[in-house]
């Protein structure tokens, strides 16, 4: 037969038919591939051509499996989440050290030999599905237990405050910071007019705007980040006796962040920089951990408290109630499908085990009904506790029946309670069920924030002056950068003025560095409360290296051999080396050998790595240094205050990139041709500092 006979009678056309010559293979060519089928289970002969009269006819209605193909495909689009619409979620587990049942009696926190199954999904707050990983913002750190007594959800922040004090503010809230609804943009951004104007008439948004202006809102990655519980829960132990509890997750790598320019560049560079960061450290076993701890104490002793433990713009300072670490939880495998898990997972505050329970915080409160509402839009039915990822992994059963996209099929007469007919029916049960903590309540029904809630300063001071000097520059040049996009000048000055009610040097910095004339010379009326060193990432950031990637940015010509110690050596620290080549395909070495590339110089940044290395050779090709790209690469590598390694030719590229000889400071590190392991060490040891703080004044005018 030939050729294209052969094809048209595989596929369906005619001998002679219109398809232009086909790739792929069909199931009998592929030996144990499964046939494809329509969902009925009918095998599809031709998955690429419609039914047609004629062979350039109309296609036929009765094209069932064209149409049933189409029509699920039209309609695979659900409604993004509202919030925290983009996202990235992993499998793992959560382990206790201990039994803590002098805490709880919740059941995960009983047995450190008993693994609890979770997922957990971390998130940007503004942006929407498609918008960008590094943009300044909140994110979302919500993780599912599934444990024996079913799911606990624990739906937070990396954040530990939050910017308003009550539900109802919320919905204001979030159309402030979304894109302005005339224009649609700025997408993913806080910095515009309409969140300044909401955030300078809501001075109870003071503490979490110094966060969401400090690092904390550039995160290096989600496997470095903290995260809380954000309000105060109780625990409750098997004797009913509660005490009141707030929760963290301390990240085992340590918190890092980018820095500002850098998270802009990333942008453009790489757009999936965290979730490709998570999916390729959980796939090469490089699996993500966290400490997970508590602040417990009682009732009395937040009677002490000079804020109110209700309200979820005050954190407890660990200087009152230190941190007991409880267990770890550790991410070590990836979604098999983004949709049906990370997308469809649906957290909510409510979901909750014998053991642990609410408290009175207005913005909780409001929460528990939120999250099971939006299921009912965003899923499309009561019945999204039956989608897998949803799912219990204790057994559970009720009387609850129907629903769109109903999966259990329920038998029997009986789907009520109580009732005589079924004796195997599902039945209440007082000793094992939740039981509420019983706490008093009464009161006069009113709409009326407590007193005790009024003080929006004395918190932001303290975030304020427990920052290291870097990260206060950090958070004036945040201010700088967002107020800068805003038009309205009355806005821009409405909240200096609250800034200046925090801390008169963070206010009068913002002030000169927004160029502002007449600053308000307000004077701060608030407590300085003593600094609380945990609330800085700076302050205790391990030197490490694990899990980093240092990108060598390589010309033709260069010693393998230098590249290969390289890798060897980083390797040691946990460290990978990514090779950024002139060519995708690799380059040359002085030995003739063809290194594959990792990157393309182009599409390999300095951005995406913490470190990098110059090796342009003893005699560095022309293109090298005359490539933007590269020339860009070594510049922003400078300036984003990275550790860099250099040959010959690498001091060629950064002087070509405007650092001279006379700029290199000790974390400049040049190599001789044939490296010795103390230069390595040294190079590798700047850096597993992470940044170079002390570049920081040379590169950037003073803010
Ligand atoms: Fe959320 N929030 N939120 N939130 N939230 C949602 O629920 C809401 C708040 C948080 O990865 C939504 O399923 C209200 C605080 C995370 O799927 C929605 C209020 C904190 C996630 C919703 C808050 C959070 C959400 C959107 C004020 C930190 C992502 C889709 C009363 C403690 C979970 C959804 C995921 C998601 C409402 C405030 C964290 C609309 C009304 C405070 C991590 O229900």
């Amino acid at each position: 037969m030939a050729n294209s006979a052969k094809r048209a009678k595989r596929t369906g056309t005619p001998p002679g038919g219109r398809t232009a010559p086909e790739l792929g293979e069909t199931a009998a060519e592929r030996p144990g591939a499964p046939s494809i089928t329509t969902n009925q289970g009918v095998v599809i002969a031709d998955n690429r051509n419609s039914l047609t009269a004629g062979a350039r006819g109309p296609t036929l209605l009765e094209d069932f499996i064209l149409r049933e193909k189409i029509t699920h495909f039209d309609h695979e689009r659900i409604p993004e989440r509202i919030v925290h619409a983009r996202g990235s979620g992993a499998h793992g587990y959560f382990r206790p050290y201990r039994s803590w049942a002098a805490l709880t009696k919740a059941d995960f926190l009983q047995d450190p030999k008993r693994k609890t199954p979770v997922f957990v999904r971390f998130s940007t707050v503004a942006g929407g599905a498609g918008s960008n990983d590094t943009v300044r913002d909140v994110r979302g750190f919500a993780v599912k237990f599934y444990t024996r007594e079913g799911n606990y959800d624990l739906v937070g922040n990396n954040i530990p405050v939050f910017f308003i004090q009550d539900a109802m503010r919320f919905p204001d809230l979030i159309h402030a910071v979304k894109p302005e609804p005339d224009r649609e943009f700025p997408q993913g951004a806080s910095a515009h007019d309409t969140f300044w104007d909401f955030a300078s008439l809501m001075p109870e948004s003071l503490h979490m705007l110094m966060w969401a202006m400090s690092d904390r809102a550039i995160p290096r990655s989600y496997r470095m980040m903290e995260g809380f519980g954000v309000h105060t829960f109780r625990f409750v132990d098997a004797a009913g006796t509660a005490r009141l509890v707030k929760f963290h997750w301390r990240p085992k790598l340590g918190s890092f962040s980018l820095v500002w320019d850098e998270a802009v560049k990333i942008m453009g560079a790489d757009p999936d920089f965290h979730r490709r960061d998570l999916w390729e450290a959980i796939d090469r076993g490089d699996f993500p951990a966290w400490e997970f701890s508590a602040q417990v104490f009682d009732e009395e002793t937040a009677a002490k408290f000079d804020f109110d433990v209700l309200d979820a713009t005050k954190l407890v300072p660990e200087e009152l109630v230190p941190l007991t670490p409880l267990g770890e939880l550790v991410l070590d495998r990836n979604p098999d499908n983004f949709f049906a898990e990370t997308e469809q997972v649906a957290f909510h505050p409510g979901h909750l085990v014998p053991g642990i329970d609410l408290t009175n915080d207005p913005l909780l409160q409001g929460r528990l009904f939120s999250y099971l509402d939006t299921q009912l839009s965003r899923l499309g039915s009561p019945n999204f506790a039956q989608i897998p990822v949803n799912q219990p992994k204790c057994p559970f059963h009720n009387l609850q029946r129907g629903g769109h996209m109903r999966m259990s099929v329920e038998r029997g007469r009986v789907a009520y309670e109580p009732n005589s007919l079924d004796r195997t029916a599902p039945a209440q049960d007082p000793d094992r069920g939740y039981v509420h903590h019983p706490e008093p309540v009464e009161g006069p029904k009113l709409r009326l924030r407590p007193e005790s809630f009024a003080d929006h300063h004395s918190q932001a001071r303290l975030f304020w002056t427990s920052q290291t000097d870097i990260e206060r520059t950090h958070i004036v040049a945040a201010f700088r950068f967002e107020l800068s996009k805003v038009d309205t000048v009355a806005v821009r000055e409405r909240m200096v003025g609250h800034l200046f009610d925090v801390d008169a040097e963070l206010g009068g910095r913002v002030a000169a560095a927004l160029g502002m004339a007449a600053v308000p010379g307000r004077s701060p009326s608030v407590a300085s409360p003593p600094p609380s060193p945990p609330l800085s990432i700076v302050a205790k950031a391990p030197e490490t290296l694990a899990t980093r990637k240092i990108g060598c940015l390589v010309a033709d010509g260069v010693s393998g051999t230098v590249v290969e110690a390289l890798r060897r050596a980083a390797a040691r620290k946990g460290a990978t080396i990514a090779i950024v080549s002139m060519k995708r395909s690799g380059f040359r070495t002085e030995e003739g050998e063809i290194i594959p590339a990792d990157f393309f110089v182009q599409g390999g940044p300095s951005v995406l790595f913490d470190a990098v290395a110059l090796l342009g050779g003893a005699e560095p090709p022309a293109d090298f240094l005359r490539d933007a790209a590269a020339r860009n690469f070594a510049a922003d590598a400078f300036a984003h205050l990275k550790a860099i390694a250099v040959d010959a030719g690498g001091v060629a590229l950064l002087a070509r990139a405007g650092v001279g000889e006379a700029d290199f400071d000790g974390a400049v590190v040049t190599l001789p041709p044939r490296p010795t392991p103390a230069t390595l060490t040294r190079f590798l040891t700047a850096a597993m500092r992470h940044r170079m703080w002390e570049r920081e004044a040379r590169v950037n005018a003073p803010v």
